[in-house]
């Protein structure tokens, strides 16, 4: 286990998805990326990374990632929010970006500096808030998926489970 930062949760396997973020105060939209490994038993780790105050130690978690056995890197970030971009520059492991609404102007910012990166160095970019949180843990959960049958059937029982609570929704008198 790295020392670099400390953790805010860690589950007990060898995590295969990073889930970093730039603050503490991003936690309340990052743990929905972290609920949602949990419910599919993905080993993961959650992490604090600044890119502006831990320049070094973005560096080094990003140096080693692969080789630690991550296969997926979930990113959240706010404002100017640089950790996904500067991490997909440090890792061939695929970062999955997650825009964290901000104080003044509600993400729009967030999503901005995620989503246009320069071509050649690509960040998934996901929706602001929640949805995109919950969304890239998904997208993390698939990307495994596709070489892991048992995780595979997970997902099918997942998507149908949603299926059948959306076909249950009822509309106000
Ligand atoms: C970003 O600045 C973080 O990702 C966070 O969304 C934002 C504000 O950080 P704090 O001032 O709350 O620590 O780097």
């Amino acid at each position: 286990m790295s020392t670099q930062t400390s953790d805010l949760n860690t589950s007990c396997a060898a995590p295969v998805v990073g889930v970093i973020m730039g603050s503490s105060s991003d936690w309340d939209i990052m743990k929905n990326a972290v609920a949602m490994l949990e419910s599919f038993g993905v080993p993961f780790e959650a992490r604090v990374i600044s890119a502006h105050r831990m320049p070094q130690d973005m560096a080094e978690y990003g140096a080693v990632a692969r080789s630690r056995g991550l296969r997926a890197i979930i990113a959240g970030a706010g404002g100017a929010a640089h950790l996904p971009g500067m991490m997909a520059a440090l890792t061939e492991v695929p970062v999955f970006g997650v825009p964290v609404p901000s104080k003044y102007l509600r993400g729009e910012d967030s999503l901005l500096s995620i989503v246009q990166m320069p071509k050649g160095v690509p960040v998934a970019t996901f929706a602001i808030g929640e949805a995109g949180a919950a969304n890239a843990a998904l997208h993390a959960v698939a990307t495994i998926a596709t070489t892991d049958d048992a995780l595979h059937a997970k997902l099918v029982a997942f998507r149908a489970a949603q299926t059948e609570a959306a076909r249950n929704m009822t509309l106000p008198a």
